[in-house]
């Protein structure tokens, strides 16, 4: 099932900087983009420890680690990643999974439920209609795939710091953890899950989300690159443990190659 679409040679390396830079919050953002764009200069406005390197693979690895880092420094300081009007919509919105869209999974909202575990109070499952009637609010912001695209969409959702707290989740706790549908899983750190655009997503521009972009429900994470969100989610607990995640733990050796 696994296919290996992860390299794009070719892909100028400069350009992902610049475009893994789009997800820091400003003013960071824009002091980094009008300097020279380098892992340096990264480095610099962030504190983050980020040294370039000969591979792609090694660029890349470090841009993951230096996006998680920068949530620990900027995300604390109450920065948000940049919103854009209506019209820089990207249209149609890239479609990317670890397989083709024929095989994305159909997942029937009738039978639906959102199990939650881990350290909350409550660990009742939530039915679709449950969760349709918390607070919504849309968010248009920029995905970024370390494949090397990236795309702005409007996604509308509830906040999960909102969902917590409805659990009575232990927000003491370090990750919270998501299992999707087909399998596909990963961990988020607990910055970024209480960051107020961290979302659970239930429409895209406006309609019921479709199939392709996680139907009937994904995390959406600005602040995280495109990877880290995940689509189709059925699962989710709160925990202390690192459990890892689809593309976590394959060591991003996808990268290898270029
Ligand atoms: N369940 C699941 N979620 C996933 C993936 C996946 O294969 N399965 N791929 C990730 C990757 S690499 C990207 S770039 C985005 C793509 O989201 P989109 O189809 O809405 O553009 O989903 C992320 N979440
Ligand atoms: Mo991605």
């Amino acid at each position: 099932m696994a296919r290996a679409p992860h390299v794009i040679p070719g892909v100028d390396k400069n350009l992902l900087i610049k475009d893994a830079a789009k997800l820091l919050p400003d003013p960071a953002r824009r002091g980094f983009l009008k300097g020279a764009a380098s892992l340096g200069a990264l480095t610099f406005l962030t504190g983050c420890d980020i040294t370039d390197g000969v591979s792609a693979e090694k660029v890349l690895r470090q841009i993951s680690r230096f996006n998680d880092c920068a949530q620990a420094v900027l995300l604390k300081r109450g920065l948000l990643a940049q919103t854009y009007p209506e019209s820089a919509i990207t249209r149609p919105f890239p479609f990317n999974a670890y397989y083709n869209l024929d095989e994305a999974p159909e997942v029937d909202p009738a039978d639906y439920k959102l199990s939650v575990g881990g350290m909350v109070a409550n660990n009742r499952p939530w039915t679709l209609d449950q969760l349709y009637a918390l607070p919504q609010e849309k968010q248009i912001t920029r995905h970024i795939c370390v494949e090397g695209w990236s795309a702005i969409g409007s996604w509308t959702g509830v906040r999960l710091s909102e969902f917590l707290a409805r659990v009575g989740a232990d927000t003491r706790a370090r990750y919270v953890w998501f299992r999707c549908a087909e399998g596909y899983s990963n961990t988020i750190d607990m910055a970024t899950a209480l960051h107020p655009q961290t979302q659970m997503t239930f429409r895209f521009d406006n309609e019921i989300l479709p199939r392709a972009y996680g139907f009937p429900m994904k995390i959406r994470m600005p602040t995280k690159l495109g990877f880290k969100n995940p689509k189709y989610v059925v699962a989710m607990e709160v925990t202390n443990q690192d459990r890892g995640g689809y593309w976590e733990n394959q060591g991003y050796n996808w990268f290898s190659g270029l």
